[in-house]
């Protein structure tokens, strides 16, 4: 009687391990005083603007990166975990994100990268916003291979103010089958 009530605790805590969601990196540039290295600058059009650290902007007024007006367009990113992503794995990412001002309605995409096969594992499409209060971006991806990659947040405005990101994060869902 008492190996099986220790047997059903071991299975309970498996159970509970299998829904479980891990934060498997965060970013909010609060304790940093230049873009962190964990934050890779992409300035894909080559031009003299691109993704900078900010001191304030962020959440709360906190630090965070940001990329200013460009003409004719911004075509940049920020590049972030890289990795391997694991078939069967569900990565969720979520950033906050806002434009400078509601004038101006900021153009931009994000997704993850796939190295091995050198395209989209998921990407979002354009996405739009004037809002000059930070919003909540969230995109998920579960691979069906393993593969290495990173995950990009990219800039495509045209002849626009100013846009913020602050607060990445992405958590990893396990679904790992335990054996007893
Ligand atoms: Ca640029
Ligand atoms: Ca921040």
């Amino acid at each position: 009687m008492k190996t099986t009530f220790i047997l059903s605790g071991i299975m309970l805590t498996c159970a509970s391990l299998n829904a479980q969601q891990t934060t498997v990196f965060a970013e909010n540039f609060n304790s940093s005083t230049s873009m962190p290295s964990s934050i890779v600058v992409g300035n894909y059009n080559n031009d003299n603007e691109t993704f900078q650290f900010s001191n304030y902007d962020g959440v709360n007024d906190s630090k965070c990166t940001k990329i200013g007006y460009a003409y004719p367009s911004n075509n940049d990113a920020i590049s972030f975990y890289f990795t391997t992503f694991e078939a069967g794995e569900t990565y969720t990412l979520t950033f906050s994100n806002k434009a400078a001002s509601s004038n101006y309605t900021e153009r931009y995409f994000c997704g993850f990268w796939n190295s091995s096969s050198s395209s989209w594992g998921e990407v979002t499409s354009n996405l739009y916003t004037n809002n000059t209060n930070f919003q909540e971006v969230t995109l998920t991806y579960t691979p069906s291979s393993n593969h290495t990659g990173f995950i990009q947040i990219n800039n495509k405005s045209e002849n626009k103010l100013g846009w913020y990101v602050d607060d990445i994060s992405v958590k990893r869902a396990h679904h790992h089958k335990f054996r007893l």
